[in-house]
């Protein structure tokens, strides 16, 4: 690219053909195997499976396709003809494999059969299951439990996700982190502090009734793009949508829906936001403390008839100290913290006033800062206002990630053990359980630097690839005596091993799972707190392949002293026994659980907050006033830029399918670094450079990426833009919200270096 090139505009719309191309090719890529499309067309259907992609919901009365293009990527990826087995191991060792990038290890394919790692010829071999079961059990009964860490990636179904928690419990430990700790961990922190639930308030049919959507950093296109069509479905009844993100992103200016004929042929898309504001990486606080004051300006030049007086008198704390910190905001700070002008801000809050029915939805690009807890903290602040909290039509929509990663939290998995019924399961299972905190996803990464972690399980994931810091934690890992990865596929995690190591190879959730009592059912929990069963019917990938609850099951049972309430094989040989554990556990939420699980649409569990009823300390809803208006904790200064780590339509977190970042028009490449032209010229760069990343958290650990190439974007000055996982190393572990410790992958603070 030559040095005076344009910015890159991608100028098709979001959707339209090119998803439809981007399916076409992961089929071909992957082989998938015959009656794939077959498949496709049951997901996220009653009667077929749910999606592994995305939490979004899934709709009472489903499209013919109820699946985008990630859904579909996903479940090809999982389908693929490929195989990894145990020849592949024979044939490149764990070190070899180090080399590799992250789509080449999980191309290879399925994995076929459990292997154990042999440390003297440094390969995995083949092993049985028995023996694997075994050995586990036999090291983890040899240490000391609290030194043990279960993660989970949000796959796991409730049934497994249940078990995996029990199964702690009864070992002896809360060391329950899940992926959720790296992402919207700040939302279940902060909503359960402020609204009285760790979830968000919305439901589906809340899109059908809104007037206004604010979008804070979460990029529907390439994340969850089945929302495109209930917001095109709101734009298009008159619902207006302003945007809040550095990055203009693709599927939240216009949208073609693939699946409407017309508007393929023609090529006609709808418009999504009135209004776009390229705020600056960790400037949303002082946005929304921007809104916030034309909102109480307003309502003071129209004699107090804006502010929902009533709702807050009888439901909140907090507001006059929260106005007295918004009366002593500056303006200017606010412009220059939010690198967005006054006017732009006041247009905003003037579509906020004019709507009776306010959604707030966000996603990472708010909960992964150093401030996250003040950015959704300033989104209930603003909501709150006007009562936007516990009314149809209105509330606040963090957007998850993994398929199951907010019902995993609903049934145990957590290290937080107040918010799970321990005096119920000490009832139920005849145990004490372990009272004390367990740790975090960055509690978990400064134990294996301190050598205080002796034992690592991974149901799903890469966790090793999707923390911040690999480059302190890898060689940190190698010191625990027991690692046990169970997984589709090979990825990064599997190449760094502890004395004792294995890789249990599972079903993926489209494939049949066999058990004593027949074909079984599984349940997750979507985004909106609905409950889905979902049935695989795809023949198994290998006959060697155990379900993830078997493989649980069988882990739990080789390492616990037996207890007649603890039924393992009966509950493998049946899931619908769990799912009356976990209506028992829960039986507000799950009663009837096996009956009610094909309900259209899901089961709702509820949500106290919907209903206003705060479950907080105070017993109301909590105004905040920040101390702070910049996200990020480190401070501006020349040559600092806030690095943003996010992801491309052609991936699935460190799942990489491909190299098309079709929707930002980046092709072919990740090794990028976008960057604004004006910031180009200002440090002397051209575009087509390779640079090096280097860290700048000032803590004295050396961080750094080197060949990146520099290309011109449209972003805010100062803010730059680089693909996850591939930057992970170059973000401290010390940088992660103060109060729920999720890692801040974005507004990392780093440095440009000119490599020549
Ligand atoms: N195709 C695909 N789908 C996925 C995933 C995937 O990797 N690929 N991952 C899944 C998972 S686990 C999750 S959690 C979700 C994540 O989905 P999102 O929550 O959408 O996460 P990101 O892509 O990390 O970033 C979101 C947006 O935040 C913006 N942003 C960054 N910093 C800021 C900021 O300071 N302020 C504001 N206002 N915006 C900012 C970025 O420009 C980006 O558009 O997606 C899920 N779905
Ligand atoms: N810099 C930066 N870092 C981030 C983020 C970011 O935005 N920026 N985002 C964070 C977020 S939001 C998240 S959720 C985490 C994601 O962290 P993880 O959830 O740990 O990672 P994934 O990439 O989703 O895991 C992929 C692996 O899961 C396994 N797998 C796939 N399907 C199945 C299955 O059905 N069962 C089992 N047992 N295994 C399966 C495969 O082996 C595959 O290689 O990363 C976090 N890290
Ligand atoms: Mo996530």
């Amino acid at each position: 690219m030559s040095d005076d090139a344009e910015p890159i505009e991608y100028s098709g719309a979001s959707g339209g053909w090119g998803s439809v191309r981007g399916i076409v090719q992961t089929m071909a890529r992957e082989r998938a195997s015959p009656g794939a499309l077959e498949t496709l067309r049951t997901q996220n259907k009653p009667g077929g499976f749910m999606c592994t992609s995305c939490a979004w919901g899934k709709p009472k009365h489903p499209h013919a396709f109820e699946f985008c293009e990630n859904g579909a990527k996903a479940t090809l990826w999982e389908l693929t003809t490929h195989r990894c087995t145990p020849d592949f191991f024979a044939n490149h060792s764990a070190s070899e494999l180090r080399g590799w990038n992250d789509h080449d290890l999980e191309h290879e394919g399925r994995l076929t059969e459990p292997m154990r790692y042999d440390a003297a010829s440094d390969h995995y071999v083949p092993c049985g299951w028995d023996e694997a079961f075994s050995a586990i059990g036999a090291e983890l009964r040899a240490i000391d439990p609290k030194a043990a860490v279960f993660y989970a990636s949000g796959r796991a179904s409730l049934e497994t996700s249940y078990l995996y928690a029990l199964f702690a419990r009864l070992y002896g430990h809360n060391n329950l982190p899940d992926s959720s700790n790296m992402c919207h961990e700040t939302t279940s922190f902060t909503l359960k502090q402020l609204i009285g639930s760790p979830v968000g308030t919305c439901i589906l049919d809340d899109f059908e009734q809104c007037d206004a959507i604010f979008f804070f950093g979460q990029n529907a296109g390439t994340n969850s793009p089945r929302f495109l069509h209930p917001l095109q479905e709101a734009v298009k009844r008159g619902c207006k949508v302003v945007t809040f993100n550095p990055i203009r992103e693709k599927g939240l200016i216009a949208f073609t829906n693939p699946q409407n004929p017309t508007e393929m042929l023609t090529g006609k898309d709808t418009q999504i936001s009135c209004q776009y504001l390229q705020v600056r990486a960790g400037g949303d606080i002082a946005a929304i403390m921007g809104l916030c004051k034309y909102v109480l300006a307003q309502d003071e030049a129209r004699g107090g008839s804006i502010i929902d007086r009533a709702f807050i008198d009888a439901h909140c704390t907090g507001f006059d100290e929260f106005r007295a910190r918004a009366d002593a905001t500056s303006w200017e700070r606010i412009e220059q913290e939010a690198g967005l002008s006054r006017a732009d801000i006041e247009e905003a809050g003037r579509v906020y006033v004019a709507a009776e029915r306010v959604i707030g939805v966000y996603g990472m690009g708010l909960t992964q800062h150093v401030h996250g807890f003040e950015n959704i903290a300033m989104l209930v602040n603003l909501l709150l206002m006007r009562g936007h909290i516990g009314r149809a039509g209105a509330g606040i929509c963090p957007v998850r990630g993994h398929s199951n990663v907010q019902g995993q939290r609903t049934v145990g998995i957590s290290e937080k053990p107040e918010l799970v019924p321990l005096d119920k399961l000490a009832e139920q299972f005849g145990f004490d359980p372990p009272r004390d905190h367990g740790m975090t996803t960055v509690k978990v990464c400064e134990g294996l630097l301190e050598g205080k972690v002796q034992a690592f399980i991974g149901l799903g994931g890469n966790f090793l690839r999707a923390i911040p810091d690999q480059g302190r934690i890898e060689p940190a890992w190698e010191r625990m005596r027991l690692t046990v990865q169970i997984a589709t596929k090979l990825n990064r995690s599997h190449l760094f091993n502890g004395k004792t190591a294995y890789l249990l190879p599972c079903l993926g959730r489209s494939e049949e799972d066999m058990q004593a009592s027949g074909a079984q059912t599984v349940t997750i929990e979507d985004s909106f707190s609905h409950i889905h069963g979902s049935i695989g019917h795809r023949k198994p990938a290998s006959e060697h392949l155990k379900s993830e609850l078997a493989i649980v099951a069988g882990i739990a049972k080789a390492t616990l002293t037996p207890n007649p309430k603890v039924r393992w094989d009966d509950w493998t040989g049946d899931y619908a026994l769990v799912r009356d554990l976990i209506a028992d556990t829960y039986h507000e939420e799950f009663h009837d659980m096996n009956a009610r699980m094909f309900e259209p649409g899901g089961f709702y569990r509820g949500n106290g907050a919907r209903e206003r009823i705060w479950r907080t300390e105070s017993g109301k809803a909590q105004f905040t006033a920040p101390d702070m208006l910049a996200a990020t904790n480190v401070a501006d200064a020349l040559g600092r830029y806030r690095l943003v780590t996010v992801r491309s339509n052609d991936q699935f977190n460190t799942t990489i399918y491909g190299y098309s970042d079709r929707l930002r028009g980046i092709e072919g490449k990740r090794d990028v670094i976008l960057i604004n032209p004006a910031d180009i010229e200002r440090s002397g760069l051209v575009a087509g450079q390779r640079v090096a990343l280097v860290g700048d958290a000032g803590d004295g650990h050396a961080r750094r990426i080197d060949r990146l190439e520099i290309v011109p974007y449209d972003l805010p000055d100062g803010t730059i833009v680089g693909y996850y996982p591939e930057l992970n190393p170059l973000i401290a572990l010390s940088h992660h919200d103060q109060h729920s410790k999720t890692p801040a992958s974005k507004a990392v603070p780093v440095r440009i270096e000119a490599t020549g």
